[in-house]
């Protein structure tokens, strides 16, 4: 008998008899023969059963299959165009191995707070699998795309003394007779490893203590964060477009079948090629004026602006060169307008927000220092960070590129809580 490593390997193994093992998805009887679709996580594939040809024993067990129970069926694999997958199992034997009675999540519409209750079982729906199967190739093309670019991964800490992104936000632990905050952003550690190793990156779980409840807001969340020695803002912006897209066209390529499985609509897809439209600030607040927006200069975007702007363009598109008032303490001043900083947030197109937020780093120690004291940022919290300027300081940039929203975007979910395997946010930490 033929040894089968997953259902995807069928086709290898026609006219032969295998032992298959996964769980029930669907089962119906017409008459005499009965169907069962297995799923194993490798794909799908439909046993059909003749009672003429197995022993009353299997018929009966057969008749007590349940949703999700997990089985191991024996039979000869052929060749049928019109079966999910394009193969089937003519069934000899069938073991029932663990059995599932009253399974939660039934053939019909659950609300959002039940399916998250059920997260544990959720994810076994086709459509879970097929945003986590995107998910997975994303993360791989992420770690592909800087690998071959000669980046250093740089695996940065998630118990931290220093603040990152700002004071609010942070989720304080006890730390011995201390305390720690888990990490907002790697990139102050990022922007040390880049003084060492030249271009790196890092790539891991985030936190913020995020009060509001949107569609876009994780409490823990998955973050790559270039930094790159000798970059400057415009040479940053180009590597995210080039990141961006790339991650994109490897959904396209090997993710085909999910996003259609989605119902992605998936020319809009093949539009995300650089380069990326570019608005100063000052006119992107004036064309959302236009567009109906109460945005004044000075504040940041909010969501409702991020939808203007995303359906106006068909790609992505940079927002640069903020106010400083609405940025972090670590962005370069900007020389061409000292009321700004060099920066860029990459809002994606459809409303699906923003994926990144990058900038160049205050390079000078005195301008640093003094935008940490600015914010009323603890000093003392810095003085490593402000070792990087004392020593050898060097022109540098970097971003970060969210994941849930990233794969939101790609795969069309309105909500970025599906685009994670376990979503953590204000009043949810179970399961
Ligand atoms: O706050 S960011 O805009 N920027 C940083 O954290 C910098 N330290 C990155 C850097 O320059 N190295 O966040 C970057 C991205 C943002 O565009 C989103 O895509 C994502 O991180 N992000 C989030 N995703 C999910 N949930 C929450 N709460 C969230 N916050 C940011």
């Amino acid at each position: 008998m033929a040894v089968v490593s997953g259902i995807r390997d069928l086709g290898a193994h026609v006219g032969e008899t295998v032992t298959l093992r996964g769980w029930v998805q669907t089962t119906r009887t017409h008459g005499k023969v009965a169907f069962v679709v297995l799923r194993d996580g490798t794909g799908i594939v439909q046993g059909v059963v003749l009672q003429k040809e197995v022993g009353p024993d299997v018929w009966e067990r057969f008749g007590a299959l349940t949703l999700e129970t997990s089985i191991e069926l024996r039979g000869t694999v052929r060749e049928e165009r019109r079966a999910p997958g394009g193969y089937e199992i003519g069934v000899q034997d069938l073991r029932i191995l663990g059995p599932s009675h009253d399974y939660p999540i039934q053939p019909k519409e659950h609300g959002p707070d039940f399916l998250l209750d059920h997260r544990h079982l959720w994810l076994r729906s086709s459509q879970q699998r097929a945003i986590m199967l995107v998910r997975n190739e994303v993360e791989k093309a992420i770690v592909d795309f800087f690998y071959d670019r000669g980046f250093v991964r740089v695996d940065t800490p998630i118990l931290t003394g220093a603040v990152g992104e700002g004071g609010a936000g942070l989720f304080e632990v006890d730390y011995f007779d201390d305390k720690a905050y888990l990490a907002q952003t790697g990139q102050l550690y990022g922007e040390a490893a880049a003084a060492a190793l030249g271009k790196i990156y890092t790539f891991g779980p985030t936190f913020r203590a995020e009060k509001s409840k949107t569609r876009r807001h994780l409490t823990e969340f998955w973050m790559v964060e270039p930094e790159m020695a000798w970059y400057d803002s415009n040479d940053n912006m180009r590597l995210q477009e080039e990141l961006v897209s790339y991650l994109v066209g490897r959904a396209l390529e090997r993710c085909k079948n999910e996003l259609e499985y989605l119902g992605r609509d998936i020319s809009r897809l093949e539009k995300v090629t650089p380069p990326f439209p570019r608005l100063e600030y000052g006119d992107a607040v004036a064309l959302l004026q236009q567009h109906g927006s109460e945005i004044q200069w000075g504040t940041d975007l909010g969501a409702p602006d991020e939808t203007i702007l995303g359906s106006i363009y068909e790609k992505p598109v940079f927002v640069m060169n903020y106010p400083k008032q609405a940025k972090a303490f670590y962005m370069k001043e900007n020389p061409a307008d000292p009321r700004t900083v060099l920066c860029d947030d990459l809002i994606a197109p459809e409303g699906f927000g923003e994926i990144i937020g990058g900038s160049q780093r205050e390079d000078d120690l005195d301008r640093l220092v003094a935008r940490i004291q600015e914010q009323g940022l603890p000093l003392e919290a810095y003085g490593w960070y402000l070792d990087l300027r004392r020593y050898g300081t060097f022109v540098h940039s970097g971003f970060g590129l969210g994941v849930e929203r990233t794969v939101a975007w790609i795969t069309g979910r309105p909500h970025i809580r599906e685009t994670i395997p376990f979503p953590r946010m204000l009043y949810r930490l179970y399961p």
